[in-house]
Parts: structure tokens; C-alpha cells; sequence
């Protein structure tokens, strides 16, 4: 089976970056372990801080963040780092090459239920020029990724990865230590008939999500003539592994109840990384406007609606939109 490092080399990418790599699955590894261990290992349950977002802080979330940071910081690869759980970008190496974002654990609330979590990261140039705790350079779009991917803490941990040459996803091998090529340039499925939403939310949704939404649960007594399915983890890295697997559509819509949030996950470390995998494997991403990857972030922990999966079923989403 090939090694995490022969397909990057094949894929073109550059050594340094490829060392990157590495150092932040290093880190997973670890992250892996400890999730693995439970409440064996004391991590579960929450700790009294809360994060910048104002969500209570895990400890597993914690404990995440620091295996991370520490190790992105040791690297020397790395200029600067933004993180779900840090208020203010991390400053690293002054000659660092790369920005490293991410959001060590995501779909946290699963911790306690034994449950799918994920680690999701992207990666970007660092431009040269800036100082290194500046906030401003990780104020790219999504189109500027250089890889990016998650690791799914799950009964397997798993890696999704994508330099750019399209989405290879990876499986842990717990004997030896190393991540095996498992399956090689993914494609979801253009049509689908499952979607993924927290319909609870429904009456908060803006119109053309309320009638898509409508029109698949009418299934085939409605204009769509067939019949969909839903799934929902309840942790993004979860649902989308399922749609890189067999298609489908995954949303988090814009919600009228703080119409100064733009929608519930954040661009640099939870939508921006998915597109780019979801895209890389014949997939689409959108906030309903326009493609994740061309939003030009104005801050660090900036949300973004999203729509992503299946190509044909996300063009056909955003038609109600269109419809405005
Ligand atoms: P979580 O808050 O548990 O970390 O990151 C946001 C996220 O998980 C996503 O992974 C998940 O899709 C979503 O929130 C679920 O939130 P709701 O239960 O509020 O819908």
C-alpha cells in the first residue's frame, strides 16, 4: 500500500510543505490517541473557560489545541498559526514559510457520546513581508490554499487530503504509525439523494432554504419526483467524510436570529478546508451567493453560510437562491 509520502511526492508537493505535513499528523496522531482513550485518559467533560466564540471549552478541545500549536511552533516551517480555540492569531518562526489554520477539534460535542470528531486544518503561503503575529495575512480567500484536509477521529482514524491534485484520503495504520493510501483521488457522486441539515433550525432559514428544504422532504409528491434521505452527526468532519464517501448535501445555512453572523461554521477552519476537498473531488461549495473559496475573509473567526456536496444537487440549491 503507499505511504502518506510517496503520494504527496507524486502529487508535486514541495519538500517543505510535505515536512509540514507530517509534523501537524504528528500532532493528530496524538490527538488520535487521546480521543481513543476516553475516559481512561481523564480528558472528557468541561473545563469552566470559554472560548472566544462563547462556547464552553472542552478539555479534549484544550488539549488539542495545545498537541497542535506546540508542534506547528517547534516545526520552524511555520510563520503563524490561527486556531479555533485562540483569540488572536500565534505568532511562530519569523522565517516560517507556511500559515497553518485550524480547528483542532471539531464537532466537539460528540466527545461525550463516544461519537465522530475531527481535526480540520488548511494551509496557505505566508506573505514574506508581514510580522508574524499579523493578523491580516491569513486574510486570504480559500482560492490560495496550498492543502488542506481533516482527520477523523472515528472506529478508524482517518486523513482527507488534498494538495491541490485532488483528494486522497488516507487510513491510519495503528501498528506501524503511518497513514496508507486507501483511496486515491475521490469523486463524490454529482447526484444524491441524502441531504445533512439541523432541520431545528428550520424557521430561522432564510426563504429559498426553507422551500429547497420543503421541496426534498416532499420527495416524490413534489417537483423533485424522488425521494431523499437525511443524515445528520452532528459534527461537520463527520457528515462531510460521508458525502466525500457516497455524495449527498451538507448545509449550514445563514439563520435570521443574529443577522450579523453570517451562518454557524467558520471560512478559515471548518469551511474554507472542506470546500477545497469537496472541489478537489469533482464536488461544489457555496454560501449561496457565490463559492466559498473566492470569500475574502475580513477577519480571523469570520462564518460563512454553507452549501456543499454533490455538484448537481448544490447547483440545483442554489437556483432557489438565484430565485431571490
Ligand atoms: P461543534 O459546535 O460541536 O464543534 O464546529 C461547529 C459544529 O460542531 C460542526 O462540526 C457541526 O456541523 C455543527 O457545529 C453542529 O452544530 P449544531 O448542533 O448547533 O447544529
Amino acid at each position: 500500500m503507499k505511504r502518506l509520502n510517496s503520494q504527496l511526492q507524486e502529487d508535486g508537493a514541495p519538500m517543505e510543505l510535505i515536512l509540514l505535513i507530517r509534523t501537524l499528523l504528528a500532532g493528530c496522531k496524538e490527538i488520535s490517541f487521546r480521543v481513543s482513550q476516553g475516559a481512561l485518559a481523564g480528558v472528557l467533560g468541561s473545563l469552566l473557560s470559554e472560548n472566544v466564540q462563547g462556547e464552553t471549552q472542552k478539555k479534549l478541545d484544550v488539549i488539542s489545541n495545545q498537541i497542535l500549536k506546540d508542534i506547528l511552533k517547534e516545526s520552524g516551517y511555520v510563520k503563524a498559526i490561527s486556531s479555533e480555540e485562540e483569540d488572536d492569531v500565534v505568532g511562530c518562526h519569523p522565517e516560517g514559510k507556511y500559515l497553518v489554520s485550524f480547528d483542532p477539534l471539531d464537532g466537539s460535542s460528540n466527545t461525550d457520546i463516544n461519537s465522530l470528531i475531527g481535526t480540520i486544518f488548511s494551509i496557505t503561503h505566508a506573505p514574506q513581508w508581514m510580522e508574524a503575529d499579523d493578523p491580516s495575512a491569513f486574510l486570504q480567500p480559500g482560492t490560495q490554499i496550498v492543502a488542506a484536509g481533516y482527520v477523523l477521529y472515528g472506529p478508524s482514524t482517518m486523513l482527507a487530503m488534498s494538495t491541490g491534485r485532488g483528494t486522497h484520503i488516507y487510513t491510519l495504520d495503528k501498528t506501524h504509525g503511518g497513514f496508507l493510501l486507501t483511496e486515491a483521488n475521490v469523486e463524490v457522486p454529482e447526484q444524491t439523494k441524502e441531504f445533512s441539515i439541523n432541520s431545528s433550525n428550520q424557521r430561522h432559514w432564510e426563504e429559498p432554504m426553507q422551500n429547497y428544504i420543503n421541496d426534498l422532504i416532499a420527495g416524490d409528491e413534489g417537483p423533485r419526483g424522488k425521494n431523499f434521505n437525511m443524515r445528520w452527526v452532528g459534527a461537520m468532519v463527520g457528515d462531510i467524510h460521508r458525502i466525500l464517501s457516497r455524495g449527498g448535501l451538507f448545509a449550514y445555512p445563514f439563520d435570521k436570529r443574529n443577522p450579523k453572523i453570517a451562518g454557524k461554521l467558520r471560512l478559515l477552519y471548518e469551511a474554507n478546508p472542506m470546500s477545497f476537498l469537496i472541489e478537489q473531488a469533482g464536488g461544489a461549495a457555496t454560501t449561496g451567493d457565490r463559492r466559498i473559496l473566492e470569500v475574502m475573509p475580513e477577519e480571523i473567526h469570520q462564518r460563512v453560510p454553507v452549501i456543499m456536496g454533490s455538484k448537481e444537487e448544490v447547483e440545483t440549491c442554489v437556483t432557489y437562491y438565484a430565485k431571490k
